[in-house]
């Protein structure tokens, strides 16, 4: 399979992190999809390619114009209102207070976001377009005709929802390649979410519509980020009503229960019957990541891409998060490995 990939990444490169009640070194860093390119290299995955600009267009499908203008100048801002450094919110629209969006980047920024561990830097928003080009690319590929691609995207995309940012992510690079793929013909999707986290971007886009079925396992929220969306009981509203499916799992889960709950996920994206699967692939679900707690192994990892091939859809393989840099690129690879070995002869 092919992947796309954009050097591009490499402009978001915010130095610090809110994290444990300090400024941490941002677990989101440029060395993470180095790491996993030079691991596809070394197993001769395939060819990897760049990126073709789209333009706005595609992303003005799922983010509201005044959050687009929002990302696009915030860091310039910040910095025009005389802070230095990378802008992050330490304030947000609580329970009872105004949802509207103030005049002061200060506030703003506390709008458009839902949590602290997200600064802004000065290419933060060229990398998250380029990520987007990634993943519209890879989504390009699958209307051509092949079963399957990489979007090796950076930054992430699935906590990103219309009109808020979080998680280290901006643009919903899997909702929008989504998207655009229903845009060029494709008449439903299915939306399978293997990050540790919870995909609350991608399951809030798509609640109300029954043409994009979103599935997800991930730490169950009353242990894990995002805390606030991911509860089985979250299942769609109005026509989207059954096409949303969430498996919260709980700490040190291990392989026995996690294949229960993809085969089940599975069984439902069948039953749906897409044209596309897109895989929201994160692999801070190993064991060793220091952000998730479930207990798979690097082995299990390509036990997952395996089952994943059997439902034999055209797939688009998005990179979400995994954190623990000495297995990332075995890590991810080995899912993509999975699948190659899994396809139906
Ligand atoms: N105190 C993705 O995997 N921050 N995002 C955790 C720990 C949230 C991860 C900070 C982690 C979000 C795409
Ligand atoms: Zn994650």
């Amino acid at each position: 399979m092919h992947t796309i990939f954009s050097e591009k990444h490499v402009l978001r490169d915010p130095q610090v992190e809110f994290d444990g009640g300090r400024l941490v070194p941002p677990w989101d860093s440029p060395a993470r999809v180095e790491i996993v390119r030079r691991r596809i290299e070394e197993v001769r995955l395939g060819e990897i390619l760049h990126p073709r600009e789209h333009g706005l267009e595609p992303l003005l499908r799922i983010h509201t114009p005044d959050y687009l203008e929002f990302l696009a100048t915030a860091h310039d801002a910040w910095h025009a209102s005389g802070r230095s450094g990378e802008a992050i919110a330490d304030v947000w629209p609580g329970r009872r207070m105004r949802g509207q969006p103030p005049r002061a980047i200060e506030g703003r920024l506390g709008y458009y976001t839902f949590s602290a561990d997200t600064g802004i830097d000065a290419g933060t928003w060229d990398a998250a377009t380029a990520s987007v080009d990634v993943a519209l690319t890879a989504a390009g590929r699958l209307l051509a005709g092949e079963r399957a691609a990489f979007a090796l995207c950076r930054p992430p995309g699935h906590h990103a929802s219309r009109d808020l940012f979080g998680g280290y992510c901006f643009l919903n690079n899997a909702a929008i390649a989504t998207q655009y793929m229903i845009d060029n013909g494709v008449s439903r999707a299915a939306i399978l979410d293997v990050d540790f986290h919870h995909g609350n971007g991608t399951q809030d886009i798509f609640w109300e519509r029954d043409d994009v079925l979103f599935a997800s396992l991930h730490g169950d929220p009353r242990d894990a980020f995002p805390w606030f969306s991911g509860f089985a009981d979250e299942i769609g509203a109005g026509p989207g009503e059954g096409y949303n499916l969430n498996i919260p799992l709980p700490p040190s889960t291990g392989f026995d229960t996690y294949a229960e709950a993809l085969d089940h996920a599975l069984s439902r994206i069948d039953d749906f019957g897409p044209d596309v699967l897109v895989v929201s692939l994160g692999v801070d679900i190993w064991e060793g990541d220091p952000l998730g707690f479930f207990d798979l192994e690097s082995h299990e990892l390509t036990e997952i891409g395996r089952r994943i091939a059997r439902l034999a859809r055209p797939t688009l393989f998005v990179m979400e998060g995994g954190y623990a840099l000495e297995t990332l690129g075995e890590n991810v690879v080995n899912v993509l490995v999975g699948f190659e070995e899994g396809w139906p002869a």
